[in-house]
C-alpha cells in the first residue's frame, strides 16, 4: 500500500478538520495543560466523561506511556480524539522507542475506527521537554512505518521552530 501523505501546518490542533486528532495526554487521562488542556476546553465535557469511563473500566492504573486510546471528539471538528501518553525527556536514557510507540499506537487506534485522516501535535515536546528536532525525526519515522491506509497524516505545529524541525525531518519528495 502507498505511504501516507504527510503534511505540516502551523496552527492549533483543536481546529483541525480531520477524522482523528491526537492528544498529548498523561496517564491519568483526566486532562492537563498544553494540547491536553486545549482539547478538553474546546471539545467540551463529553471527552472527559468518556476518559473517566475508560479509567473505571480498562485503565484503572492509568494509560501506560506509549499506548493510545480513542474517545469522542465532543465539539471539536474531528470525529475522534486519540489520547496518547508520551515519555518525559530524560537525558542519559533512551526513551525513543516509547515516543515511536505513541505514534504507531495512535495510528492503529484511529485506523481501527475507520479514520483516514489524522492530525498529531508534537507529542512530548512541551511539558515533557523532548528536544523538538529529535522528536520530529522519531515521529516522522514512526508514521512512515505505520501510516499505511491514511490519506493524510498531518503534523500540527504550534510555533515556527517546531514547524522547521518537522520540515527538516520529512523525507525528500514530501
Ligand atoms: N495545538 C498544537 N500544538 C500545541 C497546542 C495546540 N493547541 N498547545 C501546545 N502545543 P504539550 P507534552 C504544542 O505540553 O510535552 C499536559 O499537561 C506545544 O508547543 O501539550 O506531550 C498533559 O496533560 C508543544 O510543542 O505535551 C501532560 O501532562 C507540543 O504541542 C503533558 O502536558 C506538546 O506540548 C504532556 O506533555
Amino acid at each position: 500500500m502507498a505511504k501516507p501523505n504527510i503534511t505540516l501546518v502551523q496552527g492549533d490542533i483543536t481546529e483541525q478538520d480531520v477524522d482523528a486528532v491526537v492528544n498529548a495526554a498523561n496517564s491519568s487521562l483526566l486532562g492537563g495543560g498544553g494540547v491536553d488542556g486545549a482539547i478538553h476546553r474546546r471539545g467540551g465535557p463529553d471527552i472527559l466523561a468518556e476518559c473517566r469511563r475508560l479509567r473505571a473500566s480498562r485503565y484503572g492504573g492509568g494509560l501506560p506511556v506509549g499506548h493510545a486510546v480513542a474517545t469522542t471528539a465532543g465539539k471539536l471538528p474531528a470525529r475522534w480524539v486519540v489520547h496518547t501518553v508520551g515519555p518525559v525527556w530524560e537525558p542519559g536514557e533512551d526513551r525513543s522507542a516509547l515516543l515511536a510507540s505513541c505514534h504507531r499506537e495512535s495510528l492503529r487506534a484511529a485506523r481501527e475506527l475507520g479514520a483516514r485522516t489524522i492530525a498529531f501535535p508534537a507529542v512530548s515536546t512541551g511539558v515533557f521537554r523532548w528536544p523538538v528536532e529529535d522528536a520530529a525525526r522519531i515521529a516522522v519515522g514512526a508514521v512512515l512505518e505505520e501510516g499505511e491506509g491514511f490519506t493524510e497524516v498531518r503534523f500540527v505545529l504550534f510555533d515556527q521552530r517546531a514547524y522547521d524541525a518537522f520540515a527538516a525531518a520529512l523525507p525528500s519528495g514530501h
